[in-house]
């Protein structure tokens, strides 16, 4: 008998046929000629089909905060698919569903004391977008429309979630989307801000566009302003100092809600359960996924102040209070992995890990700065981001050979985004292992000069 067929089953050193998935977000054609395939993952390391060892710099999407198939999450996954594989959320729940939630309440800063679940990022940001419009509708000013995002913004790919971010590819394809939808400027400034670590000095200012917004719509039409408190797929903005806090109180000035896409930040990215933590900032929704179990089943939900959640708890009992849900909101599966992630990001002290690290992590990849064609380096908690130049006539296309030749020759995993190259290791990391980061990005960075 063989002692692990799963092996067996992930052993695809040689695919049959890569034709038919479509891969999300990839040069599928780039891909399909040299594929980047992993077999397994333990820790820090993932593991090609052939055995090589592959640190992981990015905790898989930003999302394995716990490292890889720890056991804890694998054995809750496994009993509660065992116990209840499926139960309805609508007029139904489990008691994974309601623990999870709790857990997440405490966690959260003020009054954040309500759960809602959902299935990714996007979900999330979708959700969180319709409980604001909702909740200006049962509150008497339906007038107040309006969603405000920011340039450079990323909230996902539902269309509440491009209309509202600020990536110009996650757009230009895809029509017109959400009408009345207005953005803040990004916060990044090369000239003021370049090798900053943490939160750079300049760019507090910039939250007063909002000024500019409210005097051309007039408050009474806005609903929310969605930021990312620290920008994460577009290359890594961390707020400038003191910008969360007065975007918080021109949000309390005119009565429009605030919310925070947590989506990366959350679940001690940046040293603190949640970024709003970090900031003392309580913004009026958290949206939250990837590392709320650490990466191992889909799952993505928001966190609203009682506020809000008690202005729907009215009308007749039987009636449902907001149109709104997936078929596989708060998954049992989903639950109990959460349930068990908690308990180590808990029980390992994962979040103040991740604090303490800040500074090691900093002088390791700040330390990255001299080698050829770095033009930016930021560092903020476990995160950091190398801007490269360019090559002329090819955007992107040096970052994309790191990229690839960190998976194939140097294993490492990184992520890129244009020519910037984005690290965001588990939390589990030792000081070691940022080392071996930090050596292997600029081995590559000297590769693709
Ligand atoms: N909001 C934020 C802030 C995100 O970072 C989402 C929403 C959407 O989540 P889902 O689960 O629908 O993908 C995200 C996702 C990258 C990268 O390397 C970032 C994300 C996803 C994949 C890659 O930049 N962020």
């Amino acid at each position: 008998m063989n002692a692990h067929p799963s092996r067996v089953a992930n052993d695809l050193s040689a695919p049959n046929d890569l034709e038919a998935w479509w891969l999300p977000f990839t040069a599928n054609r780039s891909f399909k000629q040299r594929p980047r395939m992993i077999a397994r993952a333990k820790g820090m390391y993932y593991y090609t089909p052939d055995g090589r060892e592959v640190i992981d710099g990015a905790a898989g999407l930003w999302c394995c905060n716990a490292g890889h198939n720890r056991d804890e999450i694998t054995a809750a996954i496994q009993a509660q698919a065992a116990e209840l594989d499926y139960s309805p959320a609508f007029q139904f729940g489990h008691t994974a569903g309601f623990a999870l939630a709790s857990r997440l309440a405490q966690l959260a800063p003020g009054d954040l004391d309500h759960v809602f679940f959902c299935n990714s990022g996007s979900e999330a940001v979708d959700t969180a977008l319709k409980i604001a419009l909702a909740y200006w509708n049962v509150s008497g000013q339906g007038s107040r429309t309006r969603l405000i995002g920011r340039e450079r913004g990323y909230h996902g790919v539902g269309f509440g979630g491009i209309s509202v971010g600020g990536i110009v590819k996650n757009r230009q394809f895809f029509g017109s989307l959400l009408a009345g939808v207005d953005h803040l400027p990004h916060t990044y400034n090369r000239a003021e801000q370049a090798f900053s670590r943490g939160e750079p000095e300049w760019g507090a200012h910039l939250a007063d566009d909002l000024e500019r917004i409210v005097a051309l719509h007039d408050a009474s039409t806005i609903a929310a302003v969605i930021v990312e408190p620290m920008a994460g797929s577009t290359g890594v903005l961390p707020p400038p100092k003191g910008y969360l806090q007065r975007l918080r109180q021109i949000c309390d000035k005119y009565g429009i809600l605030l919310i925070f896409d947590e989506v990366i930040s959350g679940f001690g990215r940046l040293g603190t359960a949640f970024a709003a933590e970090r900031y003392g900032v309580i913004p009026d929704m958290i949206t939250f996924a990837k590392g709320v179990n650490s990466g191992t089943v889909p799952m993505g939900g928001v966190l609203v102040r009682k506020g809000i959640y008690d202005t729907f708890m009215k009308g007749p009992d039987h009636a449902i209070e907001l149109f709104h849900g997936y078929t596989y909101s708060g998954h049992p599966l989903a639950c109990a992995a959460g349930l068990a992630a908690q308990d180590i990001y808990r029980d390992e002290k994962l979040f103040e890990r991740a604090k303490a690290l800040e500074p090691v992590w900093a002088d390791a990849i700040q330390g990255l700065k001299g080698l050829p064609n770095v033009l930016d380096i930021r560092t903020i908690g476990l995160v950091g981001a190398i801007d490269l130049a360019s090559r002329p006539d090819a955007v992107g296309a040096r970052a994309f050979e790191a990229m690839d030749r960190g998976f194939q020759e140097e294993g490492l995993m990184i992520r890129i985004t244009g020519d910037t190259i984005a690290l965001s290791p588990p939390l589990i990391i030792t000081e070691d292992q940022i080392g071996e980061i930090a050596d292997k990005v600029a081995r590559v960075i000297k590769k693709v000069a």
